[in-house]
């Protein structure tokens, strides 16, 4: 084909204003189907989206052609979950659009800022993991290394939640009921994905043939999403699978006379990409969730080796031109499904699909918590994946027979190692055939990945030391900096120039705007103000008023035990308690912001949210305490709405139990916004010390170490309130019922678990210092300059933690992939 009759004929896109008004209105007219005098600002968000997500497509095209010519290879990233947020902003930075089309809206008589708040979140995951993906997709793009997201395509994702009387109430999320103008439906793009039935096998020995057969399948159908790099033309997709019934599902539906029935088996066949999953590191077990998994992987693995086989006759250079990434070991599956493709569809040998899969699989485990290690029931693996289990039983078998020949017969270590867990009910450990199957396994922060190989891996890390790796998390500067934070930007710009948003580094250069007469000034009325939008916000939502002038304490994340939000609550109550005893003092105004979701099964972590909101009306209300405390709870946390928190905070709480974070992100996006960082030495806080300074971050507790040795040496809760006045005292308000006068024992189950029933996040052992700590917070506080200062500096020091960083190392270490080479980006946005 004459591609250059495409090249002068299209009308490249004009980026001017009245370019943008004619594309808009057309969009309005001939896309969305919408009368101007009739469009309702849906109808124009659309018609919007659609005019400048035409400006990617060209890039797009370039960059996938420009793959394929130089044959580069590719990363695929596999996560059941991609929490990507808005897209509009982001791709407005991506086109350096916001102005012109900010402009031709308004001609357009369209309200702009009321616009923007009407898209949707895909929140296609439930927290740092999810999101984590979804930085590392704009990094990928940014950097040009070829990479492809694999996910799902949930109808529902995580759920909307709703705060009635204090309490988690969870709604649905049908976040496309609008349309989605940012995917493209490739109903050409299905593979067959197949469920139960049975095994039937031909010959013996190393010349067996195994059939599946009467299985029941479900179609996988692609929706792909463009994702713009930024400051380049390079452009990624993620691609994610929606489930639909099969032609022989809906011909059942015809023929059978039992219409009703037969639909009824429809949508039960695409149930498998209805809903994500709430649960943030904890394992569901349940069937359907093993399907989701299969279903997501099985589609992804045939659609990858299809791409593979379209531009090579033989799987010999696979390994050198794919790269299989497994986020966390929710995908592991992908293992036995490329050995089932090469062995049944291809016939490759046993030892040569092995060691394809060695080389080209890679996995990133993303914590040590016991109740979120994956493993799946024998039984129900076998009626769900017949053939699967049969693989990994032999993956499992020659991997033991090397063990034996390396090691002697050494039955404990067996059963130690082994995929199969054989103390009670048998169960496939799936973080170790990650381990067994994969070149590399790293952990997300220095201090996670050491521990990663003294516990969980430990056997592992002896018999294969040079597997083991590390890679830092980060996060995008391109959502969490230039588009959540606008004002900092904008000042940034003036001091050191635009090139952070590429090179992150780059903000050591404000170390020397210190000293510049002004900018300290400067940086606070930036901060002044997103603390009056999220004072708006607030006053909108909750009609609570906030003072911009006090300090913002935040902690927004998920609610789980270990991450101790109920240790801040300890603090707020302790707060509460001395400013009663003394009204008059001279006290520091603080403002403690709260956000996150439970899983809707975790019944200790709605007990927190409850409890919070509680504290919350008790403080809010008593005229004692005016302006010198205010505690809020935003309801339904999500990264629009982190967007606008984050930016606001003057204090980032980071205070997991030393050893139970793997990492945290959310630790990073506040220091990177001049939030000072109150944490223990957990996860990523302890590398964001080295690089902001110990001087410029607020770290208490007990270490990793410290903790184990308190544990061993019998730890136990009551001696520590017992020797602290205030302590009992926060904890005897919570068990009377200081905060739910109504119902005195609501809380008798919370104060249970801190002391009597073990507090086994070591709350109670923390919780001096924490206040302590937090007293030195509010002696910084009183001197804004030296305060800013330390802000400022955590800022300066944030270049590390840029999800590039993060991504070239991962690219060049364990993916060994090239970026695509393509020509510079020119202002319009083409090349
Ligand atoms: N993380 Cl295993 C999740 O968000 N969900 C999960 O299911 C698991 C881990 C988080 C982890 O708790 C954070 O410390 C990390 O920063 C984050 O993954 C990304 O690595």
């Amino acid at each position: 084909m004459d591609l250059n009759q495409f090249e002068t004929q299209y009308d490249h896109l004009a980026a001017d204003v009245p370019a943008l008004k004619r594309a808009i209105a057309n969009k309005l007219m001939y896309q969305v189907g919408k009368d101007p005098i009739s469009a309702r600002p849906e109808d124009w968000l659309q018609a919007a989206a659609y005019a400048v997500r035409d400006h990617l497509v060209e890039r797009w095209m370039s960059t996938t052609r420009a793959q394929y010519a130089q044959d580069v290879k590719r990363v695929y990233y596999l996560s059941m979950e991609f929490l990507m947020g808005r897209a509009f902003g982001n791709a407005l930075l991506a086109t350096d659009l916001l102005k012109p089309l900010k402009q031709a809206l308004s001609e357009l008589e369209v309200d702009v800022d009321a616009l923007f708040e009407l898209e949707p979140d895909a929140a296609l995951g439930n927290g740092g993991l999810g999101r984590l993906a979804a930085c590392f997709l704009d990094s990928m793009a940014t950097l040009g290394v070829p990479g492809f997201g694999y996910g799902i395509r949930y109808d529902y994702g995580m759920f909307r939640q709703l705060i009635q009387d204090g309490r988690q109430v969870e709604s649905p999320d049908y976040w496309l009921k609008n349309g989605n103008p940012w995917e493209f439906p490739r109903p050409e793009v299905t593979f067959r994905v197949r469920f139960g039935g049975r095994l039937e096998e031909q010959g013996s020995g190393a010349a067996t043939v195994v059939r599946w057969v009467d299985t029941e399948d479900v179609l996988a159908m692609a929706y792909d999403t463009i994702v713009p790099g930024y400051g380049t033309l390079a452009t990624n997709t993620l691609r994610l699978w929606s489930a639909k019934a099969t032609e022989e599902m809906n011909l059942k539906a015809f023929n059978q006379g039992n219409y009703f029935g037969a639909v009824e088996g429809k949508n039960h066949s695409e149930n498998v990409s209805r809903v994500l999953y709430p649960d943030d590191s904890t394992l569901s077990g349940r069937e359907l969730r093993l399907r989701q998994e299969y279903f997501f992987v099985s589609a992804s693995v045939q659609d990858l080796v299809r791409r593979y086989l379209r531009t090579h006759a033989s799987f010999e250079r696979l390994a050198d031109k794919v790269s299989i990434h497994l986020n966390d070991t929710h995908p592991v599956l992908a293992i036995p499904e490329l050995m089932r493709v090469l062995l049944d569809e291809h016939r490759l040998p046993w030892v040569q699909a092995w060691a394809l899969c060695q080389k080209v699989f890679s996995y990133t485990n993303h914590t040590l918590m016991h109740e979120a290690l994956e493993t799946w029931p024998i039984d129900m693996f076998g009626r769900v994946l017949p053939r699967h289990l049969r693989i990994i039983f032999d993956i499992n078998a020659h991997f033991l027979g090397e063990l034996t020949r390396t090691h002697g017969h050494d039955v404990e270590l067996m059963r130690r190692l082994s995929l199969i867990d054989e103390s009670g009910e048998r169960r496939v450990r799936m973080a170790y055939l990650a381990v067994v199957a994969s070149h590399s396994v790293n952990g997300v922060s220095a201090l996670h990945s050491d521990l990663m190989q003294q516990s969980i891996f430990a056997d592992f890390a002896r018999l294969w030391p040079e597997r083991f790796n590390n890679k830092t998390n980060g996060v995008t500067p391109r959502r969490w900096l230039a588009h959540a934070n606008p004002g900092l930007a904008t000042l940034l710009d003036s001091r050191i120039g635009h090139g952070w948003r590429r090179h992150l580094d780059e903000l050591s250069g404000l170390k020397g705007a210190l000293e510049l007469p002004g900018f300290l000034g400067a940086f606070r009325r930036v901060k002044r103000q997103n603390k009056e939008r999220l004072a708006a916000l607030v006053a909108r939502q909750l009609g609570v008023a906030l003072n911009p002038d006090a300090l913002f304490d935040v902690q927004v994340k998920r609610i789980h035990e270990y991450k101790r939000q109920l240790l801040n609550v300890l603090h707020v109550i302790t707060r509460y308690q001395r400013i009663l005893a003394h009204p008059d003092g001279n006290w520091v105004p603080r403002v403690v912001v709260f956000a996150g979701k439970a899983a809707s099964a975790y019944v200790m972590a709605k007990n927190v949210i409850r409890l919070i909101n509680d504290v919350a009306r008790v403080v809010n209300a008593d005229p004692r305490v005016g302006d010198k405390l205010k505690v809020v709870f935003i309801p339904n946390y999500s990264v629009s709405l982190a967007e606008v928190i984050i930016p606001a905070a003057d204090l980032s709480e980071q205070i997991s139990t030393a050893g139970t974070e793997a990492s945290g992100t959310g630790n990073m996006k506040f220091a990177l916004n001049g939030a000072l960082t109150i944490g223990t030495l957990d996860g990523a806080n302890v590398e964001m010390r080295e690089h902001v300074g110990p001087d410029n971050i607020f770290i208490f507790g007990h270490t990793t170490p410290e903790v184990a040795e308190l544990k061993a040496r019998g730890y136990h809760p009551r001696e520590w309130v017992e020797k602290d006045g205030e302590l009992g005292a926060a904890l005897e308000a919570i068990r009377s019922g200081v905060f739910s006068p109504g119902e005195p024992d609501r809380y008798q189950a919370v104060y249970d678990t801190l002391v009597n029933w073990g507090d086994h996040y070591l709350l109670l052992a923390d919780y001096r210092s924490y206040v302590d700590t937090q007293d030195q917070v509010d002696a910084l506080y009183r001197s804004a300059d030296e305060w800013t200062r330390k802000a400022v500096l955590n800022v300066a020091g944030m270049g590390f933690f840029s999800a590039d960083r993060t991504i070239g190392e991962y690219a060049q270490d364990i993916w060994r992939s090239a970026p695509v080479q393509l020509p510079p980006l020119r202002r319009g946005g083409t090349a």
